[in-house]
């Protein structure tokens, strides 16, 4: 079945291709769909793109935090049981969300140009004007992400952090319509999709909040087997963002994290040098273990060649596979070098305090 070639007839007798893209039902899932859906047009005029929406266990528990929920594929599996059954063809996803390695058969076939990956602060509008260091003492700040708190409360000991959950819609409204939060910490690139850019009051540069591995990209996961839609996909790659990502998921399957740890990074690419910085904090971010390398991604640059074409989950048979390469062992040299420091203690404990939360 896997490959299986739908085709349809459009009003003039051609035979088309009709390609079926999966997605989450939120407002920003669709709208992440919908873009790639303009790409693949652009791309491709003859295919015909159907949307198939789902909810996902993400999408139907909105009363526990994230990292609370303990399921790793929170916001896929519904979606892969689609990809698996033939029901879709590919699934767009916020490369955050996809777990370091995903379920067998499935694979990374796209991961597109990079908006902005930093933290940024959407403020209740009473508070419009102040940032997070001129907001009065105990001002509440939403947010369930462990790795914004950890940082945040590290740098702003004179704020509170609360959880907060729901898809963005929930969220602004949440602040808007309430009293319960001063401001709340979402991803910049989120918000720029949705159009809010004009919410945003200060955008969260490396010093105050490092990003997540994988935000602010879009991937989109297929059946890796799939070779016609895998190759069709794979004209949406963004070699750097590719790159950077491969170091981020490297780094972050090492040290054994999800997306409920406070694990943060900060990636650059130039003059064909790759930087990875990456962090574990403790829940309070007392403790923090951060360090940098680098490695160069110069095509030319001889690497030793690996058999494995997937890379942390991602195939990129269009990205020179020598700096795929390179790009991984950064990952998994930094988080080896943390390690060498005590980081995996400092994430245990603070998966036990969460847990215990
Ligand atoms: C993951 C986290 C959050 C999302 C944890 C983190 C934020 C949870 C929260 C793994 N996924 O970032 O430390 O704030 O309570 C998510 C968002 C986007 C993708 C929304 C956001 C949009 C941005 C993107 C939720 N996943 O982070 O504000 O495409 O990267």
């Amino acid at each position: 079945m896997s490959g299986e070639v739908l085709n349809a007839q459009d009003g003039n007798g051609t035979v088309n291709r009709v390609i079926r893209m999966g997605t989450r039902k939120s407002q920003l899932a669709r709208i992440q769909t919908d873009y790639v859906a303009e790409k693949l047009k652009t791309l491709y005029p003859d295919v015909l793109l159907e949307i198939v929406a789902m909810s996902t266990i993400g999408d139907k528990i909105l009363d526990t935090a994230l990292s609370k929920i303990g399921e790793k594929s929170l916001f896929t599996k519904e979606l892969e049981n689609a990809l698996e059954r033939n029901e879709v063809d590919l699934v767009v996803h916020s490369l955050k969300d996809l777990p370091t390695t995903l379920p067998n058969g499935f694979t990374i076939g796209a991961v597109l140009q990079r908006e902005s990956p930093h933290d940024a602060v959407v403020l209740h509008p009473k508070n419009s004007g102040l940032t997070l260091d001129t907001l009065p003492d105990g001002s509440v700040i939403g947010t369930s992400s462990l790795r914004r708190a950890a940082q945040l409360k590290k740098k702003f000991p004179h704020l509170e952090f609360k959880d907060i959950r729901g898809n963005l819609n929930t969220r602004l409204k949440k602040l808007d319509e309430k009293e319960d939060y001063a401001a709340i910490i979402l991803a910049a690139a989120g918000l720029k999709r949705m159009g809010w850019e004009a919410r945003v009051s200060q955008v969260l540069g490396p010093e105050d909040c490092m990003y997540a591995v994988g935000q602010g990209a879009l991937a989109v996961e297929v059946r890796a087997r799939d070779c016609d839609i895998l190759g069709m996909v794979s004209t949406l790659h963004h070699s750097e963002t590719v790159l950077r990502c491969i170091a981020e998921r490297a780094f972050l399957r090492r040290l054994e994290g999800g997306c409920s740890v406070p694990v943060a990074v900060n990636t650059e690419v130039k003059d064909s040098v790759l930087s990875l910085t990456g962090a574990v904090y403790s829940l309070d971010g007392a403790d923090s273990l951060k360090e940098a390398m680098e490695t160069s991604v110069d095509s030319g640059n001889k690497v030793e060649e690996s058999a494995d074409i997937q890379h942390v989950g991602v195939t990129a048979h269009n990205v020179p596979q020598c700096a795929q390469v390179a790009a991984e062992k950064l990952g998994v040299d930094l988080a080896d070098l943390l390690l060498s420091k005590g980081a995996m203690e400092i994430l245990t404990t603070a998966r036990k305090l969460n847990d215990a939360r």
